[in-house]
């Protein structure tokens, strides 16, 4: 790049480097297509057995939810997520570029990013679109199930670190994250030919401590299907915000309008009744049941712990409780370990099985520490996003 800002800016980085040490509805829930098992297919590499594949190309992934129960989601049993195909990036090759409001552009090689002070953070990343095979009527998108969830650690330096080394300027109001993917939208709404996957941050955000320039995911170098080499991780807001294959940081003094953040991803606020779109951000308070899994047949008049996961996006989960009686009665559930603020909560709650065979429908509800409680059904103003509602989860007992 020769005597460019980003040179410079970069030289200065290293230099001060020492520095930095510093009930939805009235019908049962439906069952989601038929899994195939993201390990079959014989022309692609397998790294995902057990993954239920949902599209092929571009590659996306959901999680057996009713399989979870450790508080770490592995990261080949982990949601893919993806809009264009997945971009392989040599890491010696990458480059990640900041520019824009900055009083210096800078341009940091894998190396220089490493070398900054890094921090690991376990964070839950939801897709905004999770649970939308259970809208009625049948929403356009991909029909995930429970499973468009994890909750992984990672690793990686604040975006904050690098923002400070750039140097704001004071027109700076957000900064846009890109990806190094591309593609055109085929389909309705379309893009203006090919676009990347970008997404803006308000920079009241984009500074908090706890957004990553992440490069590990448990402990390992992040995998291509989640963003190597280098992705963001925004722990409380659904997924879409967290860009994976980081290419560019543009820091910009008007908020962005990108498609990814008003044609898709985007929801009706209320502005004194009038309906606006926004772009969608923090994650709700939601719980899921994970077992018994649906459909599942449980002996009569016998104990079973029912159990799942909670989480609350910049809030903590305060209680989760259960319903056996179409939301008539709830008991508290044990929420699990400790509170780890951006995580989920896995929970349990013992459940005394009816003597009487039939169907029963079991329901959970969280509450967070705002008082927040999930709701029963789909705000529609919230389109196919933020499917927050309690799913009942249909069993056999007999
Ligand atoms: N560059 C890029 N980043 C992206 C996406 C994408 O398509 N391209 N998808 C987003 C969405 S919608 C989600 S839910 C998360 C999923 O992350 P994962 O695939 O690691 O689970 O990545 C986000 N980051
Ligand atoms: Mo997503």
């Amino acid at each position: 790049m020769g005597e460019t800002p980003g040179a410079e800016g970069r030289r200065e980085m290293l230099d001060r480097r020492s520095f930095l040490g510093g009930v939805a509805t009235a019908s049962l829930p439906l069952a989601p297509a038929p899994a195939r098992d993201g390990g079959e297919d014989a022309g692609h590499p397998r790294p995902f057995p057990g993954l239920i594949i949902r599209e092929q190309e571009p590659l996306n992934l959901e999680s057996p939810f009713p399989s979870f129960g450790e508080p770490l989601t592995p990261t080949n049993r982990f949601f893919v997520r993806g809009h264009f195909p997945i971009p392989r990036i040599d890491p010696a090759a990458w480059r990640l570029r900041i520019e824009g409001e900055v009083r210096r552009a800078l341009e940091l090689t894998y190396d220089d990013l490493k070398g900054l002070p890094a921090k690991t953070i376990a964070a839950t990343i939801e897709c905004a679109g999770n649970g939308r095979a259970y809208l009625i009527p049948k929403a356009k998108g991909l029909l995930w199930g429970l499973g468009a969830v994890g909750n992984a650690e990672w690793t990686g330096v604040p975006l904050s670190t690098v923002l400070d080394e750039a140097g704001l300027k004071d027109e700076a109001v957000e900064v846009i994250l890109e990806g190094a993917d591309r593609g055109e939208v085929a389909e309705e709404p379309k893009s203006p030919g090919a676009i990347a996957f970008e997404r803006s941050l308000p920079l009241d955000k984009a500074r908090k401590p706890e957004v990553l320039l992440a490069y590990r995911m448990n402990g390992e170098d992040l995998e291509p299907e989640h963003g190597a080499p280098v992705r963001v991780i925004v722990p409380g807001w659904y997924g879409m915000a967290s860009v994976k294959w980081l290419a560019r940081i543009t820091v910009t003094p008007t908020p962005f309008r990108g498609y990814w953040q008003t044609i898709e991803y985007a929801y009706f606020g209320r502005e004194r009744g009038h309906p606006t779109l926004l772009p969608v951000t923090v994650m709700e308070v939601k719980s899921a049941i994970a077992q018994p899994a649906l459909h599942e047949v449980i002996p009569p008049g016998a104990p079973y712990r029912i159990s799942g996961a909670a989480w609350a996006g910049e809030s903590q989960v305060a209680k989760v409780e259960v319903s056996a009686d179409d939301g008539a009665t709830w008991r508290e559930a044990t929420l699990l370990g400790e509170p780890i603020p951006f995580s989920w909560r896995l929970w349990e709650c013992e459940w005394q099985a009816p003597h009487k065979p039939g169907r029963y429908r079991l329901m959970s509800r969280a509450t967070d520490d705002r008082g927040r409680a999930q709701p029963m059904a789909h705000d529609r103003d919230r389109r196919a996003y933020m499917i927050s509602h309690s799913v009942p989860i249909e069993v056999e007992v007999g």
